[in-house]
């Protein structure tokens, strides 16, 4: 099984690349990536980062690949560079990803109801496009209310199932992270119209990253065979764990989560090793 992540290389601040190649990797998975901007820290909670824009690389890297024959069962895309890269990736489920190969959708736009610096209030609708075409799609809720057109901040308790419907209508089997709800923060997912939803205490602060492991321990179970369920309950609980274990250890949250210690809990519940 061979899975292409195309996403960016944040330096520090564990996230994108730097947490999807190690939890997909313990799964047995060959992870390949496409670096889509290296920046020397993830955005949140920092200023003065850099940030360089790997877009003419890409295509050169693509055309190596092109040259090498290079196919890929599964196409994981997370964090882009700009509204050009999303007809980048386009172009590469065209070019390199297996007829029944399986593309999974983390739709890095946005968070706590603000998009992303750099992105322009058009990227939402190109983000859109490119979901329309995945298997599955992992947004958190800022991103869910971008890509359904709901305004962030007037969705109550009882219209979540609402937004699950509207993403359906985007992308068969979607999952939405971070939904806030009263003191407790959730999961939901929907497919064949079935909605479902995890729920735990929202711990104080804000935990940079926690999307990018929800989404490839995700990507990760799905394609370890696990149903699409019980995937979001493993990877819900992975990210929990994860989440209370930097909270309880003091560290500065722009530099992410501590999930390394339950990377053996990846290798024996998803490897097939
Ligand atoms: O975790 C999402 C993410 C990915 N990549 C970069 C980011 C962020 C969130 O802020 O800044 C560069």
């Amino acid at each position: 099984m061979k899975l292409l992540a195309i996403n960016d290389l944040s330096c520090v601040g564990r996230c994108s690349l730097g947490v999807a190649l190690p939890i997909i990797s313990a799964a047995g998975i060959e992870v390949d990536v496409l670096p889509t901007a290296v920046l020397s820290s993830q955005t949140g909670g920092f200023t003065d980062y850099t940030v360089h824009d790997m877009t003419s690389e890409m295509k050169k890297i693509t055309a190596h690949w092109t040259r090498l024959g290079l196919k890929f069962d599964a196409v994981y895309s997370g964090y882009l560079a700009s509204e050009k890269q999303v007809g980048l990736v386009r172009k590469i489920l065209t070019d390199f990803l297996e007829p029944d190969g399986k593309f999974f959708l983390d739709p890095v736009m946005g968070d706590a109801g603000v998009l992303y610096p750099g992105f322009s209030e058009t990227y939402p609708a190109a983000m859109k496009e490119l979901a329309l075409s995945a298997d599955y799609i992992f947004p958190n809720f800022t991103e869910a209310c971008l890509l359904t057109g709901t305004e962030y901040g007037k969705i109550g308790a009882g219209d979540y199932d609402g937004i699950l419907r509207n993403l359906q209508e985007i992308c068969p089997r979607s999952v939405v992270t971070g939904i806030p709800n009263g003191g407790m923060v959730g999961t939901g997912w929907i497919e064949n119209g079935v909605a479902g939803y995890v729920f735990s205490p929202e711990l104080p602060g804000f935990f940079h990253g926690a999307g990018d492991v929800f989404s490839s321990v995700m990507t990760a179970s799905l394609l370890c065979g696990k149903s699409f369920s019980e995937s979001v309950e493993f990877s819900a609980e992975f990210t929990e764990r994860a989440v209370k274990r930097t909270a309880a250890s003091g560290a500065d949250t722009r530099f992410g989560l501590e999930f390394e210690k339950d990377l053996k809990w990846i290798v024996k519940s998803l490897s097939t090793l």
